[in-house]
Order: C-alpha cells, then sequence, then structure tokens
C-alpha cells in the first residue's frame, strides 16, 4: 500500500559531552530520508532529542558541581546549534526532562504495571554506568561491560521488572518473519547473542538514586533510563510542533522508521517492540548503522579522536559533510572518517562532477545567449539518450529510497551529474554552429541541472537552494523534475563548490 505519511526517529542523545561526527551521522541519515519523502508529497514527522535522566548524567553533574538539569541544558543548546548548522529541520525536539515527557511515561508506566507486563521482584546483577545497561554474569567479557569494556556493578536490589521471557517465540518469529530490523545480518547476532541464550526479563527501576521519573505511586524508585527512553518515541507525538497525532501510527498508510547505531539494537529490536506490541501499536522498521570509525577506532573522549562536526562544517560547509558521511559510510558496516577521504571526495565528486557542471553550462548560457535560457523541445538523439538514461536513474532513486537504499542513491546521483557531463562531451556545445541544436543543448542542460538538484536536495540543501534561486524556482517535488525552464535570465556564472588543497 502507498504510504501517505513517515515517522522518523533519531535515538535521544545522552547531553554528557558534545556531539561527534557519529550522532551527526545517524541524524542526517533521518534528514535525508525526512527531505526525501516530503519530496514525494509526503507528510513527515520528524523527532529527535535528549536523553537526561540516569546515573551517568546525575555523577557528571556532581563532577562539574552543577545541578543536573542546569547541566544538561548547557550541552543540549550545542546539540541544538549543531542541529542547525547541519541543516537538520526536525519538528520535535524532545527533552526527557520535559513535563509532557515525564506525565507520559507514568501513564504508560502504569498501563503497563495493571496489565502485568510490569512486576515487583528482585534483581541481582551487574550494571554498567557508562552504558546504564543490566547484564548477567555470562553476558559480561572478562567481567567488564560487553559493550564499552568498563567495569561493571554488583548489586541486589528490589526492582520492577518488564516481563521479556513470555516473549521469546513471538520476539524470535517477529524479528525472523517480519524484516522490522535492517541490516539482515544484525537479526541473527541478536538472536544468538540474547534471545537463544539468555532471555532475562528486564529491570526498569532504579533505587539507589533520584535522577529520574519517580514509578506512580511508589517514590522509592526511578524509573529505568532506557525505559524512560524508549518512550520518548510515543511522547513526542503531544507536543504542539508534531505534525499529527499519536493515532497516525498505526494507520496502514504510515511508514515508521527508526535509526540508531548498531550498539543499541538490543533496546530497539527486543525490548522496544515488546513494549509496542502491549500498548497496541504496530511494529516500526528500525535501521541499525554501524559505526564511524576514526584511526582504526571508535571514536571516544579518552582516546582522543573524537571529530566536532562543527569544527569540519566551519571548514567545509553543512552539504559536503552531509554528503561525505553519506557517501563514505556504507549503511550498516562501520565506516572511516579521514578528511584525506573528504578533500578527495570534494574535489573529485562535488567539485569537478557537479559544480563545474552547473558553472560551465551558466557560463556558456551567457556566452551563447546573453543569460536567458533559450527556447527548445527535444529533437537530437543525443538528447534523446541522455534524456532517456536520465528518466531510468530518476526512477531508480525513487525505488531505492523505497528500500532505506542511501548509498545506491548517492551513486546513482553522482552518475546523473556524470550522464550530463557526458552529454556535453558528446555535443560538444563549443563546436556547434547550428543556432537551434545550441538552444536545445544548452535548455535541455539548464533544466536537467534543475532536476538533479531537486534530487541533490535531500543530501545537500544548500547546494539545491543556490540553485534555486539562480534558476528562480520555489516549489520542487519529485513528482515535477521537468519543468521545462525558458525564457528566464540566471546567473553568469555559480561556483556551488570551489577547489581546495
Ligand atoms: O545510546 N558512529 O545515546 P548516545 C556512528 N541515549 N554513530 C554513533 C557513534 C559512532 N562512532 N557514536 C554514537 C544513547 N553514535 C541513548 C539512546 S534512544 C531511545 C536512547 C550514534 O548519546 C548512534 O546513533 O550514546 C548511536 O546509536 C547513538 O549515537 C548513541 O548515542
Amino acid at each position: 500500500m502507498k504510504k501517505t505519511k513517515t515517522i522518523i526517529t533519531t535515538p535521544i542523545y545522552y547531553p554528557n559531552a558534545k556531539l561527534h561526527i557519529g550522532h551527526a551521522y545517524t541524524t542526517t541519515l533521518a534528514d535525508v530520508l525526512s527531505r526525501f519523502r516530503k519530496l514525494e508529497n509526503k507528510q513527515v514527522f520528524f523527532m529527535t532529542g535528549s536523553d537526561e535522566h540516569g546515573q551517568k548524567l546525575s555523577d557528571k553533574a556532581k563532577e562539574n558541581n552543577q545541578e543536573v538539569y542546569d547541566y544538561v541544558t548547557d550541552i543540549v543548546k550545542n546539540f541544538k546549534l549543531l542541529w542547525e548548522k547541519l541543516d537538520i529541520e526536525y519538528d520535535v525536539f524532545i527533552r526527557t526532562t520535559d513535563q509532557t515527557h515525564k506525565d507520559n511515561v507514568q501513564k504508560i508506566f502504569q498501563m503497563l504495571f495493571d496489565k502485568n507486563l510490569i512486576y515487583k521482584d528482585y534483581y541481582e546483577g551487574f550494571y554498567c554506568k557508562s552504558d546504564e545497561s543490566y547484564f548477567t554474569k555470562t553476558q559480561l567479557e572478562e567481567g567488564n561491560c560487553p559493550i564499552c569494556k568498563r567495569e561493571v556493578s554488583l548489586f541486589k536490589e528490589e526492582s520492577y521488572f518488564l516481563r521479556v521471557k513470555d516473549f521469546k517465540e513471538w520476539i524470535t518469529k517477529l524479528l525472523k518473519e517480519e524484516d522490522i530490523l535492517f541490516p539482515q545480518f544484525r537479526v541473527n547476532e541478536l538472536l544468538g547473542s540474547f534471545i537463544e541464550n539468555d532471555l532475562e526479563d528486564l529491570a526498569i527501576s532504579r533505587k539507589d538514586f533520584k535522577w529520574g521519573i519517580e514509578i506512580p505511586n511508589d517514590e522509592n524508585f526511578v524509573i529505568y533510563v532506557w525505559f524512560d527512553a524508549l518512550l520518548n518515541y510515543l511522547s513526542s507525538f503531544a507536543y504542539s510542533s508534531a505534525p499529527f497525532g499519536i493515532e497516525s501510527w498505526n494507520e496502514e498508510t504510515t511508514e515508521v522508521v527508526q535509526f540508531l547505531g548498531k550498539e543499541i539494537i538490543r533496546f530497539h529490536a527486543l525490548y522496544w517492540p515488546i513494549i509496542l506490541k502491549n500498548l497496541n501499536y504496530k511494529m516500526p522498521k528500525l535501521l541499525a548503522h554501524g559505526w564511524l570509525i576514526v584511526d582504526g577506532e571508535k571514536m571516544s573522549k579518552s582516546l582522543g579522536n573524537v571529530i566536532d562536526p562543527l569544527e569540519v562544517i566551519e571548514k567545509w560547509g553543512s552539504d559536503t559533510l552531509r554528503f561525505y558521511l553519506l557517501k563514505t559510510v556504507s549503511f550498516g558496516s562501520d565506516g572511516k572518517f579521514s578528511e584525506e577521504t573528504l578533500l578527495r571526495d570534494y574535489n573529485g565528486i562535488l567539485v569537478n562532477k557537479i559544480s563545474n557542471l552547473v558553472n560551465r553550462v551558466f557560463s556558456m548560457n551567457a556566452k551563447y545567449f546573453n543569460s536567458k535560457i533559450p527556447e527548445a523541445t527535444i529533437t537530437l538523439e543525443e538528447t534523446k539518450n541522455t534524456n532517456k538514461n536520465l528518466i531510468l536513474i530518476e526512477k531508480k532513486i525513487i525505488d531505492v529510497m523505497e528500500n532505506y537504499d542511501f548509498n545506491n542513491y548517492i551513486d546513482l546521483v553522482i552518475k546523473y551529474s556524470e550522464e550530463l557531463n557526458g552529454y556535453i562531451d558528446l555535443t560538444t556545445p563549443w563546436k556547434e554552429t547550428n543556432e537551434e541544436k545550441l538552444k536545445e543543448i544548452i535548455w535541455f542542460l539548464i533544466n536537467k541541472i534543475y532536476s538533479l538538484f531537486v534530487l541533490i536536495k535531500p543530501i545537500m540543501p544548500k547546494a539545491s537552494f543556490q540553485v534555486f534561486e539562480a534558476l528562480n524556482v520555489q516549489k520542487h517535488s519529485f513528482d515535477n523534475l521537468f519543468i521545462d525552464l525558458k525564457n528566464i535570465e540566471i546567473p553568469k556564472e555559480l561556483i556551488l563548490f570551489e577547489r581546495r588543497k
């Protein structure tokens, strides 16, 4: 069935430090999909935010001699600044300390408790503060946290639990048959590591500290930060900037897409579906990407290899960072970030293939037609062939993004620019003496440059905006890629990306 609405989420990030290019990668993916769906005339709800409770943040604030809320508020300002600079167009930025969210979490906790999906008992196990995660003894790696390898602490306390074990069969079938988690190989990893070995009910309360949402009618406890955090995806619908209500979640014509990094698959593909099922919400599509690796390692403060996206944007611009992140990481696998490959792609693709194409065509239009786009129709064999190839690519782009194939999307966009460059080489307008033919070539090129930048807009909104300004077109949609621009004056040149050393 054709979808008419799209719900897109990113993880809500911990405000314990500035965000790095790993976070920028996830959020860029989400933003690209959001802009893409809007160009398909769909109604999009794109949410992101900050995960502000938990022991890690409470300890961090103490180290800084600050109230936790003040401490996280400063960092959240930096999140918002980054999203602004990276051209992220979200509808809701949710903070888990917002009253709307807290009320929603308490309401849902109570509902699930009343349904006996949550019960009270004793917990004994290991806790990693850094990942805010519980582990059983067998899950530890050499006695340490299997995610971050840090020390864990052993504790026993009274706790509330979410029933998970009871859903073993259901979740196994769901993951195997329903295609909710992509890439597919992550399904086997999850089934192997957590489900077949030791699926335990999840402790969802903490007694020893206060920085969290109180459990209704039991003020000695706060709700475990992960249970609190996952529910953000539902609380966001209560915000005034949400473009539509929660009832749309279950509509058959609504697509729900959730982006996440591979290390938080267990929360999203195991516990979250159980919560959703018990609240009668349909299953989302979970897109789990790999990590960005710098100097051979996952970024971390202690290794000193953290790349600040704000610095990259300052130096290269947001379009370049967005383009590079999508191009360099093969979705699902880890990808290496380096300034050498960034420079290579910048000069090799953005300058040589895209910016030069635009500038060459604009200057030819100035030289041959005094900057006024000529009027023409398709008659030449070369134009017919190129047009056919380009229309094929346009269709493929729509198709591949039905399946969230970001790498193919970006490759196809590059191919589109190569086709146009090839068309210039083939038709050699500088040698053309027939006025009508020359008109056709330049008219066709300008119109297809327009189409190229509609296709590229989700990835590089700034460059597209510049091209649309130059061509004086305000409205864009994938339904209307060819708009027959003619008889209008456009600039003599347009340099989108300048060569760098
Ligand atoms: O896990 N490469 O927050 P978080 C790529 N608050 N992506 C990376 C990355 C890297 N090196 N490092 C981080 C949390 N990410 C929880 C989420 S959701 C209900 C709660 C991205 O601040 C990636 O998306 O640790 C990863 O899943 C997320 O940041 C973790 O962010």
